[in-house]
């Protein structure tokens, strides 16, 4: 082949040739072998290409560029079909590589004694409440963070505000743990030192929540235990204001007791918080008319709020000019006494599978 026309009538039957080789190389495999040998070095295009040296010198650049385009027609023709292939064999890969997760179970569940065979457990009543809280949360764009439950003076007291004697220590009755010097560990009395450790280490923004158990020297009654279990919230991030606390709390109540219900707020003292306040919900024993759970007030206190005090965003290496914040913290077992109408909060540690089983 030495003349340029015939180089022309070739090709367009050249590039289809090729398409069609293409099309029938249904996996990857063999599709990227075929790519090399029709695009390669050794491919039917190269070899017209080699012929230019044989045509008069003034024909060359035609020809060459008539090959050229040829070629990334072929090419551009090749790069989407190997897309499709590929996308193809990713899928292929991933179903084989998907992993079964479902349970096995060794046989049918014991039912527990004194119960009918059909009879299975299930998650405790504050567990229940504590999952349905962290989905309530997570659907609200918020991430789940815990800590630990031994903590340090640091964390529980002094980087929230609280210094050595301070007199707001006193709001809490504080079980110490006999390790290093006296009074330097103890049993957390709030969820609120899991926010110091997430703002000592967390990138910001931060918005979470941190559910946990809790130690106060609490005589156990109608509703104190002295363990028990509260969930926190923390949001940093610049410009947030008291009005975003007021939306996020309503915003939680409507999500989690649903609609009708409101939260509303009353001043409140919390050392790490300034301002700060307490926040109530609709009673949702009767839905705001009033009744004996909510002392005929239709609102029922669930915890205290307020916006991160700037001590504690010093103590915790935050710029307080440049973000702000707010935090929220209740006691889950209180709420989950309250939407069961549980008269004493004490039946929640009795372990009575009668009781237990109706939730
Ligand atoms: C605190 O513990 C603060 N850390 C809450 C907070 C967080 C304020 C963030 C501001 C910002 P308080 O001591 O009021 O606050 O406890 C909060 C809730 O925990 C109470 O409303 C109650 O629901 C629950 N709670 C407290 N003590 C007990 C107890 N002994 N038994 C059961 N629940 C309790």
């Amino acid at each position: 082949m030495t003349d340029i026309e015939s180089i022309r009538s070739a090709l367009p039957q050249l590039v289809e040739e090729a398409k069609r080789q293409l099309r029938d190389a249904t996996d990857l495999e063999s599709f990227v072998e075929a790519e090399r040998a029709l695009l390669g070095k050794r491919s039917p295009l190269a070899a017209l290409n080699a012929t230019l040296k044989d045509l008069a010198p003034a024909d060359r650049g035609k020809a060459g560029e008539a090959i050229n385009e040829a070629r990334s027609q072929l090419a551009e023709f090749a790069g989407s079909l190997r897309r499709e292939r590929e996308a193809e064999s990713n899928r292929r890969r991933v179903d084989a590589e998907r992993l079964d997760l479902s349970e096995i179970t060794a046989g049918p569940r014991r039912a527990p004694l004194g119960f009918s065979d059909n009879a299975v457990g299930h998650l405790h009543l504050v567990n229940q409440t504590r999952d349905e809280l962290e989905d309530t949360f997570i659907a609200m764009g918020f991430d789940v963070v815990e800590g630990p439950e031994a903590e340090t003076d640091w964390y529980n007291f002094e980087a929230l505000n609280m210094p050595p004697d301070h007199p707001a220590r006193g709001m809490w009755d504080t079980l110490y743990l006999r390790l290093g010097s006296p009074e330097t560990v103890l049993l957390r009395t709030h969820t609120s030192p899991v926010q110091v450790r997430l703002m000592e280490s967390a990138k910001l923004p931060i918005y979470a929540v941190m559910p946990g158990r809790c130690y106060r020297r609490d005589t156990p009654d109608a509703r104190h235990l002295p363990v028990f279990h509260q969930i926190e919230g923390l949001v940093v991030d610049e410009g947030i204001t008291f009005g975003d606390m007021a939306g996020v709390i309503e915003a939680f109540t409507e999500s989690f007791f649903g609609e009708g219900m409101h939260s509303r707020l009353r001043p409140s003292f919390f050392p790490f918080t300034e301002p700060s306040g307490e926040f109530e919900v609709t009673c949702p024993i009767c839905g705001g008319g009033g009744c004996r759970t909510c002392s005929g007030s239709g609102w029922i206190e669930l915890g205290g709020c307020g916006m991160v005090d700037p001590n504690v965003f010093e103590a915790t290496g935050i710029d307080p000019e440049r973000y702000s914040g707010f935090a929220f913290g209740f006691g889950i077992d209180r709420l989950a006494q309250v939407r069961t109408s549980l008269a004493d909060m004490r039946v929640l540690l009795d372990n009575d599978i009668r009781f237990l089983s109706q939730f």
